[in-house]
């Protein structure tokens, strides 16, 4: 984004609504006026280019999250409706964080005064999974662990956790050697995008050019799945720059069966329903997936 300490930010600033919260019976029944500032981080970097709605954050969209809040139930605190107004901005995939600054200008202070506010930041805070795979060069396991090394020094991505290396046959793609696969899980707060843009990243440093597809690579780093499937963090795009979920992860098991080894309990998004990637395993036993002995 730019300059680390200025982020690009859409600012939204005075909107007002209605509404009913307050500790008090009379704050309840008769409700008052609320306004909400927001400042959106938003990498505008790509719609700045593009002019394309779609690649950045509709701010009436959100002006709209944030009304609906306001006069909604009835929270004793502000404190509560301005969290609610920063986990309902955060649930789009592009805002990597939120400052909320709820007012209440009428509040029973018993004295005079101008203005009360809140104001909190929130940042976005998903899990990915992140498939591995190279067949080129000195040794292709080296080379995993070396990219592990590399994501776990990416700015807004933390907990990286990663599979056993598994020796696998190449799916697809003209002849070529056999690769070495892992998945590594995380967590993050950087937009899709951005998070796909990193990784390309590493793939160059690692002298991959992007020639034949499903052909031979020194490295490959796949997004597979951001969010988790079937709540609202889950992040489902037909970007045919990012699709999401990785259209054909469901039936490879270079990313099914390292994904497992590390997470049981993991699931996927397979067309309308969420899969157990344990029930997605036994389809792909026939592809010659090996642990390194
Ligand atoms: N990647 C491909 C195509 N085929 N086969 C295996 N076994 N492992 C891979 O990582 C792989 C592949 C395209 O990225
Ligand atoms: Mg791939
Ligand atoms: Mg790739």
């Amino acid at each position: 984004m730019g300059d680390l300490h200025r982020p690009d930010r859409i600012t939204l600033t005075g909107v007002t609504a209605y509404g009913h919260h307050g500790v008090l019976a009379s704050e309840k029944q008769e409700g008052q006026e609320f306004s909400v500032d927001l400042v959106l981080e938003v990498d505008l970097s790509r719609a700045g280019a593009s002019d394309d709605l779609r690649h950045t954050v509709n701010y009436a969209e959100v002006a709209a999250d944030a009304v609906a809040l306001l006069e909604g139930p009835s929270q004793d605190l502000i404190e509560t409706v301005a969290t609610q107004i920063a986990d309902a901005v955060l649930t789009r995939p592009l805002v990597e964080a939120v400052e909320v600054t709820l007012h209440k200008p009428h509040a029973p202070v018993g004295v005079p005064f101008a203005d009360v506010t809140v104001a909190l930041r929130r940042e976005r805070d998903v899990p990915v999974v992140i498939a591995l795979g190279a067949n080129l060069g000195a040794d292709p396991a080296d080379t995993l662990e070396r990219a592990v090394e590399r994501l776990r020094a990416v700015p807004g991505l933390r907990d990286v956790r990663v599979s056993p290396t598994v020796e696998t046959d190449p799916v697809g793609g003209p002849e070529q050697p056999v690769y070495s696969n892992a998945v590594a899980l995380a967590r993050t707060s950087l937009a899709p995008w951005r998070l796909l843009g990193a990784l390309h990243g590493i793939e160059a440093e690692f002298g991959r050019t992007r020639e034949v597809r499903w052909g031979a690579r020194t490295l490959d780093l796949d997004l597979i799945q951001v969010g988790t499937p079937g709540d609202s963090s889950e992040v489902v795009s037909d970007d045919p720059d990012l699709t999401l979920p990785h259209p054909r992860a469901h039936e490879r098991g270079f990313v099914l069966a390292p994904w497992h080894a590390l997470e049981e309990t993991a699931t996927l998004r397979v067309g309308d329903g969420v899969v157990p990637v344990a029930d997605l395993l036994p389809a792909v036993s026939d592809q010659g997936v090996r642990g390194r002995g």
